[in-house]
């Protein structure tokens, strides 16, 4: 391939953020919920940037502040390995990778899953566009009966079009798409992640799938892996939910993650409540009026990226916090919750040095001014109190498995919590997605190191 040919192909970050402008358009159009959840957080942005010229200049440092009103994840789940590995293919063209495994078996949920993401730092600046997206687990359903129905109808099932595969396998040949096939791309996968009001089954086979568990309806009934919900990125969650209800919106009872903090760490989500739909169902030539329940909004404010040994801290003080008062699923509790998270957290440094120096979190370090004669470089301590060099936190672009499930949970009712036994599969999920998933840790580590490197090159440059 010569220049001029590589030159005429749109980016994959191009093709990113243009599929995540279109979802969102479509999504605003299909929930208009989520459309008036996305203005509340615009104007809360806005106000919490206005106060915090700091927090303003951290962003702009570390993330880019224009990514931020850009700023989306989605979740599908889907039903059967071939469309996940086939998916995998599709989110190549974007440069989306698999970033983590995420069991949700132990949380009582059918699936595991991953996060499809870019991972480059400066991809992530222009668009940090995700979708979370799960594998049913028919393994887990009990009834085999019921489990061969379900497999025998998303067998049937082809949820990308014949143009989309085509435009797959070219991007693959060719090492790219030119714009306008970019073009056609991005409209013809939005239409894989489209909402059916059609089901793909009888009134009297969803029942029987929705007793089984209510994700194995949402996954098997239907002709796509409708987009279950879109969520924006606030800086202030509390903010945002405390708002909600002036918008005529109900967010869910408590906030999933960590508690409130001057330096957030993590992943702060909150969502509201599912919709429910109207959707017929097919009976031979019969079609039968219904109901399901499946798409919602959220929002998630995001913290640093944490080590493993940050991460270990963070796992072991939630656990405290839910063992002291596990959350009910009706908010009966909250109050007491939202106490116990505080109580736990106590023990997590709240400040960016004492993060860093407690090797917590990762950062990412810039260059502020020019060296004073005679400073070791080298010595991070020695060149940082020298005032030459900054460091920002790294904003954690991934999930949370404890928050997802409660995600998760809040949109399919209490009595969807089941008991499964925790059987994590990794090796069963790389397999059905045709590659191992990327390891969250080793991406944030490398960004930090190669941030330091730099500093340091330009430091010795400069002598
Ligand atoms: C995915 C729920 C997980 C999150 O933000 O943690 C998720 C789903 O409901 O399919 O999106
Ligand atoms: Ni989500």
């Amino acid at each position: 391939m010569n220049d001029v040919t590589r030159q005429a192909f749109a980016s994959t970050d191009e093709i990113r953020a243009s599929f995540s402008t279109a979802m969102s358009a479509m999504y605003r159009g299909e929930v208009p919920a989520y459309g008036k959840l996305m203005d509340l957080v615009v104007m809360v942005n806005a106000e919490v940037l206005r106060k915090d010229a700091n927090l303003q200049y951290q962003l702009d440092a570390n993330d880019g502040l224009t990514r931020l009103s850009e700023e989306r994840h989605g979740a599908i789940r889907l039903g059967t390995a071939e469309e996940l590995r086939t998916m995998g293919r599709l989110f190549v063209v974007m440069g989306m990778a698999p970033v983590g495994y995420y069991d949700l078996s132990e949380a009582g949920v059918p699936v595991h899953s991953t996060c499809f993401r870019p991972v480059e730092a400066d991809a992530l600046a222009r668009s940090p566009f995700r979708i979370f997206t799960s594998l049913l687990r028919l393994d887990l359903i009990a009834d085999a009966a019921l489990r061969h129905e379900a497999a025998e109808t998303l067998a049937s099932r082809s949820i990308f079009s014949p143009s989309l595969l085509a435009l797959i396998r070219q991007c693959e040949r060719d090492g790219g798409l030119d714009h306008a096939d970019a073009a056609r791309f991005v409209a013809e996968a939005l239409g894989t992640f489209r909402w059916h009001s059609t089901a793909n089954v009888s009134a009297r086979l969803y029942r029987r799938l929705h007793d089984a568990h209510r994700l194995v309806a949402d996954v098997v009934s239907f002709r796509g892996p409708h987009i279950n919900h879109l969520t924006p990125r606030t800086l202030d969650i509390d903010a945002v939910q405390a708002r909600m209800p002036d918008v005529g919106i109900t967010p869910k009872a408590v906030v999933e993650g960590p508690p409130r903090r001057a330096c957030p760490v993590l992943l702060r989500q909150t969502s509201f409540k599912a919709l429910e739909e109207a959707v017929s169902f097919r009976d031979g030539d019969v079609w039968q009026g219904g109901s399901h329940t499946a798409r919602f909004g959220e929002i998630e404010q995001r913290g640093i990226a944490l080590t493993p040994r940050g991460r270990a801290l963070y796992d072991r003080l939630l656990g405290t916090a839910r063992a002291a008062c596990p959350p009910a699923a009706d908010g009966s509790n909250a109050d007491g919750y939202r106490q116990a998270l505080a109580d736990a957290f106590a023990d997590f440094p709240d400040d960016w040095q004492s993060l860093r120096r407690a090797g917590l979190g990762y950062f990412r370090w810039s260059l502020t001014g020019h060296p004073p004669d005679g400073l070791v470089t080298g010595d991070v301590e020695a060149v940082l109190a020298a005032g030459v060099l900054r460091c920002d936190p790294i904003t954690y672009e991934d999930f949370l498995p404890v928050s997802a499930a409660g995600i998760f949970q809040s949109n399919l009712g209490d009595a969807a919590a089941q008991d499964f036994t925790a059987s994590p599969n990794r090796t069963r999920f790389e397999a059905d997605l045709g590659a191992p998933v990327l390891d969250e840790f080793a991406q944030y580590a490398e960004i930090e190191r190669r941030s330091l490197a730099h500093c340091f090159a330009a430091l010795r440059a400069a002598r």
